[in-house]
């Protein structure tokens, strides 16, 4: 048989001379496989004296052999490269800082919330949550608001469907937090001292009111609290929310279906140059309404009014929002203009506290 150097050559240049491992498999075929070169090769040997194919047949299995390793060799070193392309291609630096996005600020609603909940959070008030869809006795019988009551119809409460046929009252959009109230006193029984601050629905859509608006309204039972007792809790309130020394509060004889006697609250204000300064001047600013609870609520909430009484008060957020931070647009509120956002709205480490004054 033929000298193997030539044939062995052109295998060896084939193989190195393979771009990717694709064109690897495919010289594999064309030596090694069924029908490739060394294959057919090897079935000459079965034509030979048994002298020739024992030497020719040693050399065959030393190229076949050969061509083999070379072939995995260059398999190797061919993914190796092409690993080495990918991860020279595709690289990522974990240490980028983030792609910057639009900077958001903290909604003056949000401030003036955390801001609201610090104060009476430190008159040992805690705060109760629920849910904004109520039941029509949550959000009106149990609160002592009748049937007849203007609050209760269609042009002022959002009222949820009813199934084709199902006859019983529909649920609403609170339009107070007081089901709140109503819940916690179920749940937790007297004494009670808790806020409700949240979200609130009234159809009401002009210069000064929202359909959406929020609401803090606080509440404390015990065996002998009075209106003494609201009053100073309010005063305080006010002290600390607008940061100054020394309020003077103004109760003006009002009417609320939940509490008995009611009273609607001003706080003595001056308006110089349009800004607004709280403790001093000759106006009034009305801010909350309050009132002793109705005995009739107590019961509704499964309190015995023989032996608990308490104060209740409601204060509109947004609008307080407005006065201490000098915003003049309410609907402005709603917009989510970020140029409106970062003018109005406050840094993330803004965060109330009283020990460090509000919004020192
Ligand atoms: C107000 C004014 C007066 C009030 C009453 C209650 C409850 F649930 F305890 F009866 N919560 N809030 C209340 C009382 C709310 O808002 C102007």
């Amino acid at each position: 048989m033929d000298d193997l150097t030539p044939l062995r050559q052109l295998w060896l240049d084939r193989i190195n001379t393979a771009a990717d491992p694709a064109a690897i498999e495919e010289v594999r075929l064309a030596a090694l496989g069924k029908k490739g070169e060394i294959s057919l090769k090897m079935r000459e040997l079965g034509k030979m004296t048994p002298e020739e194919r024992q030497t020719t047949g040693r050399k065959l299995n030393e190229l076949r052999d050969e061509i083999d390793a070379a072939l995995r060799a260059r398999k190797i070193s061919l993914e190796d490269a092409a690993l080495e392309a990918r991860l020279a291609e595709e690289w990522l630096d974990v240490t980028l800082p983030g792609r910057p996005r639009p900077q958001g600020t903290i909604h003056p609603i949000s401030q003036v919330t955390d801001e609201i909940t610090a104060i009476f959070a430190d008159m040992g008030f805690a705060v109760a949550e629920g849910p904004q869809v109520e039941s029509d006795w949550y959000n009106f019988d149990a609160l002592n608001i009748a049937p007849e009551h203007p609050a209760r119809q269609e042009h002022d409460t959002f009222f949820m469907h009813r199934a084709e046929g199902d006859d019983r009252p529909p649920h609403v959009l609170r339009t107070h937090t007081s089901p709140v109230q109503i819940r916690a006193m179920q749940e937790q029984g007297a004494p009670i001292r808790v806020i409700a601050p949240g979200r609130v629905y009234r159809m009401d859509m002009d210069q000064t009111h929202t359909p959406m608006f929020h609401q803090i309204e606080g509440l404390a039972i015990g065996r002998d609290i009075s209106m003494a007792q609201l009053k100073w809790t309010l005063e305080e309130f006010c002290r600390a929310f607008f940061e100054v020394d020394e309020v003077e509060l103004r109760f003006r004889a009002s009417h609320f279906p939940f509490t008995e006697p009611s009273a609607e609250v001003d706080i003595r204000c001056s308006w110089d140059g349009g800004q607004l300064k709280v403790g001093q001047g000759n106006s009034w600013l009305e801010i909350l309404g309050s009132g002793m609870v109705h005995p009739k609520v107590l019961q509704a909430a499964g309190i015995d009014a023989d032996e608990w009484q308490g104060f209740a008060f409601g204060l509109g957020i947004d609008r307080l929002a407005m006065l201490k931070y000098g915003i003049p647009d309410l609907r402005a509120f709603f917009e989510s203009d970020l140029r409106w956002l970062r003018h109005y709205g406050f840094a993330a480490g803004d965060v109330p506290s009283l020990s460090g004054g509000l919004t020192a």
